[in-house]
């Protein structure tokens, strides 16, 4: 084994002593393992400092994320970061790697897709819920994470610098992806205008709200926790609607190979809009409200551009598990985006309802 796991799981405050630590491969970013004790489980992570270029940041931000929800809902189904044994908030290694702790949450699952309607509906609301939480978060703003995460302006010139530099001899193989992005380019700069403008407001955002950040209750299905919340920082609500978009409105995978499997689905969507909106209708801006369905659009482009982009870089960002998974994935991508360009007006109808709903 890389790293002396008993050891690191040793260096937290668990209930019990850890007897077992297995690897899961759970996200395409940190790694992630389960710990068990003789009292209990917990998720011990080590953090990418690849990615996340300021750790203790991240561990700043989440501490207080999960502090103040903790102290608003009182249940013990929602993440706590575990304390080091000197009461840190991460473990440093001594090759400076960077662990962290939480509280493992039983009896709950995440799905990577979502076929009911019922599901779609209560992972949307969940989000929903998660930004509802953060409206009053006491102290200063987050810190950023990850500088630019979803500016998807400075994410277009940076495909545009790696196609040119093609290190890794790939552009001949995803000349259709390339050209589907320098035909929509001008989706990137929409949103990214509006927010200049000051049209839409800055909030605080999960800004990965994958249907698999979501965990719902395996025998109610009803919502417990939000999770991985390496991103949660301030960005728009709309990204994270358009997250669930891009995740949960069609079952096939991220990287699913047979494209015909690949469209949003409109039941799902409509679902999807229902729950958001359900705890999110209260204080969202018009602005917002009209920009959700495009937030799908953009988050869906940019996710194909970051594909794309990390593809013809010869793989350098995602984790990835076969030749050709960055081209997979971006053409899923791709799919989905012409899947929602085809059905825009009828999703906008579709979140006018949903608004009309909770101000009824
Ligand atoms: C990464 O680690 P994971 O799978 O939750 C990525 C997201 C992407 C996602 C694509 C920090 O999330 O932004 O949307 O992959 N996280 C980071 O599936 O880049
Ligand atoms: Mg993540």
């Amino acid at each position: 084994m890389k790293y002396d796991l008993p050891f690191l799981a040793r260096q937290f405050r668990t209930r019990g002593e850890p007897r077992e630590v297995a690897s899961i491969p759970v996200g395409h970013i940190n790694d992630t393992f389960i710990v068990t004790t003789d009292a209990s489980r917990y998720v011990l992570q080590r953090i990418n400092q690849i990615v996340f270029k300021n750790p203790v940041q991240v561990m700043a931000n989440i501490v207080r994320i999960t502090e103040h929800i903790r102290s608003t809902v009182a249940t013990s189904r929602q993440l706590e970061v575990i304390a080091t044994q000197d009461d840190g908030g991460y473990y440093r290694d001594a090759e400076d790697n960077m662990w962290r702790m939480y509280n493992f949450i039983e009896d709950a699952v995440t799905y990577d897709s979502l076929g009911s309607a019922a599901l779609a509906r209560e992972a949307a609301r969940m989000f929903g819920w998660f930004q509802r939480m953060l409206l009053d978060l006491p102290g200063p703003p987050l810190h950023e994470t990850i500088p630019g995460f979803h500016n998807t302006p400075r994410r277009l010139e940076r495909f545009q610098e790696v196609l040119k530099a093609d290190v890794a001899n790939r552009a001949k193989n995803a000349k259709n992806e390339i050209e589907f992005v320098f035909q929509n380019a001008a989706i990137c700069h929409v949103l990214f205008d509006l927010v200049q403008r000051g049209e839409v407001p800055i909030r605080i955002a999960h800004n990965d709200a994958k249907i698999n950040n979501v965990m719902l209750d395996t025998n109610s299905g009803q919502g417990v926790c939000i999770i991985d919340l390496d991103t949660v920082m301030p960005g728009l609500s709309v990204y994270d609607f358009g997250d669930l978009v891009r995740t949960a409105t069609c079952s096939a995978a991220e990287d699913e190979r047979n494209l015909s499997k690949v469209s949003v689905d409109i039941s799902l969507f409509d679902a999807l809009a229902q729950g958001f909106v359900e705890e999110t209708g209260q204080f969202l801006t018009p602005a917002e409200r009209h920009h959700l369905v495009f937030g799908g659009k953009l988050i869906t482009f940019e996710q194909l551009i970051r594909f794309l982009t990390d593809y013809l870089a010869g793989d350098v960002y995602y984790k990835v598990h076969r030749e050709g998974h960055n081209l997979d994935r971006t053409r899923t991508q791709l799919k989905l985006v012409q899947s929602i360009i085809e059905q825009e007006e009828h999703m906008n109808g579709l979140v006018e309802s949903a608004f009309r709903e909770v101000s009824a």
